[in-house]
């Protein structure tokens, strides 16, 4: 398991160097996306796109103003529910190719007095771990991450290593987004690599001509 997490995250590595360079037509894609504006509310064991993995954990979804809670919009997730046993709250399978990807998602303290901390992977590759204090406000968390080969698993929120985690007031999320970053068309590329040819030239004319480029 460690080393298959570390095989992924050198590649990512190698990735980043590769695509780091000019990419005139890099563009996102939206591959999934969930506001839980859909979701009824109350403590759940899973919603539309999410489901709680944990024995007894669950989640609540809450509405805007529901308790005095804040969402974005519409309905948010408490990443600890009314069970008292916070949640590993995690998204349907999602399969990826080979590339760059980013994850953003609100993120907000919980409002009610104490210090929440969560841990956000993909497919078993942790992003990133996040402590919000009670009353910090939603912020948008923007995680980037590679992956050298096909890789299938689940965006996963995980509640239960908070040291309050078990106390019913969690974390709120909302708005989760991934989206590919670097999906390059073969067109582009060709230009790209026309594009250099082009300025090699230049380079080698300026050599060879100085005092015609003044
Ligand atoms: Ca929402
Ligand atoms: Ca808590
Ligand atoms: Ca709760």
């Amino acid at each position: 398991m460690f080393c298959r997490v570390a095989t992924h995250i050198v590649g990512a590595f190698v990735l980043a160097a590769v695509v780091s360079g000019p990419a005139p037509a890099a563009h996102a894609a939206t591959i999934f996306s969930d506001n839980f504006n859909e979701d009824s509310t109350g403590a759940k064991t899973s919603t539309t796109n999410f489901t709680v993995t944990n024995l007894n954990g669950s989640i609540d979804v809450i509405a805007n103003g529901d308790f005095g809670l804040p969402c974005v919009d519409g309905n948010c997730i408490d990443l600890d529910g009314a069970t008292n046993v916070a949640a590993v709250f995690a998204s349907k399978s999602i399969t990826l190719s080979p590339g760059s990807y980013t994850l953003t998602f609100d993120l907000s303290g919980s409002q009610r007095g104490d210090t929440n901390k969560v841990n956000v992977s993909f497919a078993g590759i942790q992003l990133d771990s996040i402590t919000s204090a009670s009353y910090d406000p939603y912020k948008l968390i923007i995680e980037t991450f590679s992956l050298a080969a096909t890789t299938t698993g689940s965006i996963t929120f995980d509640e239960t290593v908070s040291p309050t985690a078990g106390d019913n007031k969690g974390q709120l999320l909302d708005d989760v987004i991934l989206q590919s970053t670097d999906v390059l068309e073969p067109g582009s590329l060709a230009l790209l690599g026309s594009g250099i040819m082009g300025l090699a030239f230049f380079h080698r004319r300026r050599a060879r001509f100085p005092a015609a480029n003044g």
